[in-house]
């Protein structure tokens, strides 16, 4: 797609909307103790997975970490079977067995979420290895929050991708905490971006709550890969709204908590692109359209999950690769 073409916009609009609405429906079913599983909502940082995910091809592999209902959804992912997942049962997109964290898509090309911390990113240089070696010139994508720039493979993976210049985007979702502790108690300088430096690798500094600019600094990354250049590392700068997990607002997380959330609630990546659209001639009624289709599809998702069976007893042993003693 053309950042500057019709369909664009609207697109990045309407998924970054599918996103928020779901996480904001899935806050309230944890709240209302209808879901079981941990749930960490990615709310406020919608425009890095749509950005991005709108930059590649189906068949462009992507890795998601804890917080991946937006990578899901945005590579193209099946809803109710999300939602059934994140219910429990049987019909999801993990048979039921993994919960929130352990979303899988592999005919769109998300082929796992791995809550290990900084586990996709090995995971996306083993991809994207496979790749050059099939020369079948697929992408592959890690998305990680900072917190994971922390863990040691990290440097590893950067390395070994560019040394065989791996087609690899690393794309480091800098909302600046990891669970409670902020960036700034854990690394003396902000300079999450320069940290592919040293190993030849671009490494930019984006707007993380601008799908617009996510989109095009993942397009210009992942023609570099395609054309057997190497990889890029995109720091995308954005806050989480809510808590680390669950819906709660966290307010009592953390002396800056609240300045922090007056300071980016207003920079909100969905109406950020509404006032853009709104600029370009589009009107309110339509996008009052488009949001009201988006709230069925949520709750024909959250049917389908709430009449879906639960995995029979007899069946817990499959699908696993231990053998039964
Ligand atoms: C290897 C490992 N260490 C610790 C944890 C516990 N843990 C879960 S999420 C998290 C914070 C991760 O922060 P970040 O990578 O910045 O992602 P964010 O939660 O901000 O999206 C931690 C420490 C874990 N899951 N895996």
């Amino acid at each position: 797609m053309q950042a500057g073409n019709e369909t664009l916009r609207p697109s990045l609009w309407r998924m970054m909307s599918l996103i928020r609405a779901v996480e904001e429906r899935i806050g309230d079913l944890v709240a209302a103790k209808e879901i079981k599983t941990p749930c960490h909502l990615s709310i406020g940082q919608e425009a890095i997975a749509t950005g991005v995910c709108a930059a590649l091809d189906r068949e462009d592999t992507v890795w998601g970490g804890h917080r991946s209902h937006g990578h899901y959804l945005a590579k193209g992912g099946d809803l109710p079977a999300m939602m059934a997942e994140i219910f429990g049962k049987v019909t999801g997109c993990s048979k039921g067995r993994g919960g929130s964290m352990h979303l899988a898509a592999p005919t769109v090309g998300l082929f796992g979420t791995v809550p290990l911390v900084g586990a996709t990113i090995p995971l996306a240089v083993g991809a994207g290895l496979a790749s050059r070696l099939r020369r079948d010139h697929q992408v592959a994508v890690a998305f990680f929050g900072d917190g994971a720039t922390e863990e040691g493979h990290c440097a590893e993976s950067l390395n070994l991708a560019a040394f065989y210049h791996l087609p690899v985007l690393f794309v480091c979702e800098n909302n600046f905490y990891s669970t409670h502790m902020a960036l700034k108690e854990r690394r003396l300088k902000d300079n999450l971006a320069e940290m592919a430096q040293p190993y030849g690798i671009p490494g930019l500094c984006i707007d993380g709550n601008d799908a617009c600019a996510v989109f095009e600094a993942a397009r210009t990354a992942v023609t570099r890969a395609r054309a057997g250049e190497g990889p890029t590392f995109l720091e995308c700068r954005t806050y989480r709204w809510r808590g680390h997990v669950g819906p709660a607002w966290d307010l009592e997380v953390g002396a800056h908590r609240r300045a922090e959330l007056d300071e980016w609630l207003p920079k909100d990546p969905i109406a950020r692109l509404t006032r853009v659209l709104l600029e370009e001639g589009r009107s309110e009624q339509e996008l009052a359209g488009w949001c009201a289709a988006i709230q069925r599809e949520v709750e024909a998702a959250v049917d389908f999950a709430r009449t879906s069976p639960l995995p029979d007893d007899s069946d817990l042993f499959r699908h696993i690769y231990a053998t039964r003693r």
